[in-house]
């Protein structure tokens, strides 16, 4: 059985156990925490980020990476879509998930308001994490209400990678406490909860809330 490497409450790990459930691939899942895992783990990412995937003797690091490979050994259901253009499309909204929102919603949110006082005793700034809700955070949920429009889906019609690579950093959004005010941004609402109800987010969500609810 494949495993995945990393641990419940990162976006990406997440992103990787979306695709994995939606293909219906089984494997087996290693507990590695971010920040100074053990150097053994470094032979399997060299960054010593999570997550990573180890399937035989084939080891990748990097959830964008482990989802090409899972769109390749197991073409269905496909998450990717065909046409060249909506492939694109697809691609640049994951890396808007990972290079826009996981650095606001993840890094100066959830990683200030969760992570850092639960497990490495830092005390949140919450002044800091204000301004960041008032100031960085709407142009990126301005973006996305106008990309949703009216559709079910980012592109294609369907659930591909750029649903998942979005929807992830909002669970880290919501873990922190926080949520997308209807009135602003309601696309944007109805589509975050609408692909969180699917099974796959679903079960890992659930999951998480238990680990990640409030003292
Ligand atoms: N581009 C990477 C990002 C992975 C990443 O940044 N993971 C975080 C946890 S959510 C991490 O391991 N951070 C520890 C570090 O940067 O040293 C991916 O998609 O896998």
């Amino acid at each position: 059985m494949p495993t995945l490497y990393g641990t419940l409450g990162s976006p990406f790990v997440r992103k990787a156990i979306v695709a994995l459930t939606e293909k219906g691939i089984k494997y087996d899942h290693e507990q590695v925490l971010p920040f100074g895992p053990n150097p053994e783990y470094r032979k399997i990412h060299p960054l010593g980020r999570i997550p990573a995937y180890r399937d035989g003797d084939r080891v990748l690091p990097d959830s964008s990476v482990i989802l090409a490979y899972l769109e390749r050994t197991h073409p269905e259901p496909p998450l990717y879509p065909s046409d060249p253009y909506e492939y694109a499309r697809a691609l640049w909204y994951e890396e808007f998930g990972d290079g826009g929102l996981a650095p606001v919603t993840g890094a100066k949110i959830f990683f200030a308001r969760v992570v850092g006082p639960r497990f490495m005793n830092l005390q949140p700034d919450e002044a800091a994490i204000k301004k960041t809700l008032d100031e960085e955070v709407p142009p990126l949920f301005d973006y996305l209400e106008q990309e949703i429009g009216d559709q079910q889906f980012l592109v294609a019609n369907r659930f591909t990678i750029a649903d998942i690579g979005v929807a992830t950093q909002f669970v880290n959004f919501q873990l922190a406490g926080c949520s997308i005010d209807v009135k602003r941004w309601p696309r944007l609402a109805a589509y975050v909860e609408r692909i969180h109800n699917r099974p796959s987010f679903k079960a890992v969500i659930e999951k998480e809330r238990a680990i990640f609810k409030p003292a």
